[in-house]
């Protein structure tokens, strides 16, 4: 009995705020992304198209290419690297094989509340990670969020690592998800979000994991009858624009894209945050049974995880680890 579809509404756009900006030109930004209409990363990609049109006075068109159309997150910052295409906001996961410090946002439970999160992107760290990701052909210009994420299956539900025996997970293409769901006794395999709906409806595995939101925007609920809120882990969206597109630009049309994307990042996470809730009731009215664990249940996960985190340091940096422990 799969469940029936769920939809959960997206609020107005905001006003644009802001003096136009004047430059010479006229670009065109194809903006690229792997979850669909419906979800809150598309809303902010709208924001962000209103920001840049206005305030350039048409004279940048963005043009959004929502669902992995032009390709997963790997492909389409590769197309970024060959300048076919302009801007897209992957999650970090799928990139750490060209930036190794980003698996540190793949560590079990490092940000207790979404705040954390946002003191880290948004201070020091996030910020050196910004500038130091532009680099190999592309420019990286600010955080958005995909979120907490939460296991779905099609099998039955999961209250303690125990229940996961067996079941084929997919998991990004990462090593730190694998380990993670490897730890837990769960058979995971990567693979990429373009291949997953399909992967799930035809039973090539068993469950996934990802944000509530993408979870709604994806239908994913309409393949899995199981959720459980595990908020393991906390996956930031990045924005990053091709550095052929990005040399071509007058630096006030620069700017004003570092401006848009600083503002949408901020209503992005938002609009993913407040509407949670929401889309949980969805969910669930939707036929989707969720466990919701209490926080001795969660605990049972942590400890079980915590072997992550040493595999893991020499890789990630035990500085790097130790300064974001610090700060939560
Ligand atoms: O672009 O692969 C995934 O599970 C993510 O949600 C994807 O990065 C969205």
């Amino acid at each position: 009995a799969f469940s029936a579809s769920a939809a959960t509404e997206m609020p107005p756009l905001p006003e644009v705020k802001g003096e136009k900006v004047e430059a010479d030109g006229n670009f065109k930004i194809k903006f690229s992304i792997g979850t669909t209409e419906s979800g809150a990363q598309y809303r902010g990609l709208e924001y962000f198209e209103k920001i840049v049109e206005q305030r350039s006075d048409g004279n940048i068109q963005v043009e959004l290419f929502p669902g992995a159309q032009l390709g997963d997150d790997r492909q389409a910052t590769s197309a970024l690297q060959s300048g076919t295409l302009e801007m897209t906001m992957p999650s970090t996961s799928p990139l750490v094989n060209m930036f190794p410090e980003f698996a540190v946002f793949d560590l079990p439970f490092l940000f207790p509340q979404p705040e954390m999160a946002d003191a880290v992107l948004d201070g020091e760290i996030g910020q050196q990670m910004l500038e130091d990701a532009s680099s190999q052909g592309l420019v990286a210009i600010g955080w958005g969020e995909n979120g907490y994420r939460q296991l779905t299956n099609s099998q039955h539900p999961v209250e303690e690592p125990a229940d996961l025996d067996g079941l084929k997970i997919r998991t990004m293409e990462n090593d730190l998800h694998l380990d993670i769901w490897r730890t837990l006794g769960a058979n995971p395999t990567p693979m990429s979000f373009a291949e997953l709906f399909t992967a799930l409806e035809q039973g090539v595995v068993d469950g996934q994991e990802n944000p509530w939101i993408t979870i709604e925007s994806s239908k994913f609920n309409e393949v899995q009858d199981y959720a459980t809120e595990t908020n393991h882990v906390y996956t930031p969206f990045i924005t990053l624009v091709s550095a052929r597109f990005w040399d071509r630009l007058p630096e006030d049309y620069q700017q004003l894209l570092r401006d848009a994307a600083t503002e949408m990042g901020d209503y992005q996470r938002h609009v993913s945050r407040t509407l949670n809730d929401q889309i949980k009731q969805d969910l669930k009215d939707s036929g989707m049974q969720i466990t919701e664990l209490t926080p001795e249940q969660v605990k049972v996960f942590q400890d079980k995880l915590e072997p992550v985190y040493e595999d893991w340091r020499d890789q990630i940096g035990g500085e790097l680890i130790d300064d974001i422990r610090a700060q939560v």
